[in-house]
């Protein structure tokens, strides 16, 4: 596939400690820390690479006391929340570091910080909230510096990944997914997000070997 680096960001979605196995006790994507050298490889067809990060306080509603918990959905009127997770990515924490071998957070040009507040648990990296009306400023930074087009990986595929490339889609950019960068959660989630990203019009490529410069 070309690319033109010049209208094109790599995009690096919640590669942080917490969701691989170096934080077990997290959620620990399976591999997760494998897609390092895949996101530094696309990086080099984006003329811009940014990062979101899940930045979690350790307590919220949606914090699953016991492994059991994983998946149920939150209790009580809290319309920011959908269902509960292990405490992950929490700030000050390991789980909330970028994966080794990724550049240094200030190395990046933009990072997008989401999911601080406890009554909020968002999966995409373009808005602060479930119903998508409190943005982040990723699609504005990104309009901003005339980028049309997006190379995307992280973790995990299934939720985060997702999520943010149909926002992206939404909002009208060309989204590659570069499947090589990312890992899901559960193989059948993964599965059905693969398939809706393609639906909605996600580019799905192997790997970064696919991609050429015009
Ligand atoms: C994620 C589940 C819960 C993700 C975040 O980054 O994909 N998944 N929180």
């Amino acid at each position: 596939m070309m690319i033109d680096p010049t209208v094109t960001a790599s995009f690096d979605v919640d590669p942080q400690r917490g969701f691989s196995p170096l934080c077990p006790r997290e959620l620990p994507v399976p591999e997760g820390e494998q897609i390092v050298s895949e996101l530094n490889a696309q990086a080099a067809f984006g003329a811009v690479r940014l990062v979101s990060k899940d930045c979690h306080p350790a307590e919220a509603p949606w914090v699953a006391a016991t492994p059991e918990e994983t998946l149920q959905p939150v209790s009580g009127n809290f319309p920011g929340l959908d269902v509960k997770w292990p405490p992950h990515c929490v700030v000050g924490t390991e789980g909330n570091r970028l994966l080794p071998g990724l550049p240094a957070e200030t190395d990046y040009d933009l990072v997008i910080e989401k999911g601080v507040d406890p009554l909020k648990h968002p999966y995409g990296a373009c808005y602060h909230d479930l119903q998508e009306t409190e943005s982040t400023g990723a699609i504005e930074w990104l309009q901003e510096h005339n980028i049309t087009t997006l190379i995307v990986g992280g973790l995990a595929t299934d939720y985060c990944v997702k999520t943010s490339v149909l926002q992206l889609l939404r909002a009208g950019f060309t989204v590659i997914v570069n499947l090589a960068a990312c890992r899901g959660i559960s193989p059948d989630t993964t599965r059905e997000a693969i398939a809706a990203m393609r639906q909605q019009g996600a580019v799905l490529i192997d790997s970064s070997r696919e991609l050429s410069r015009t």
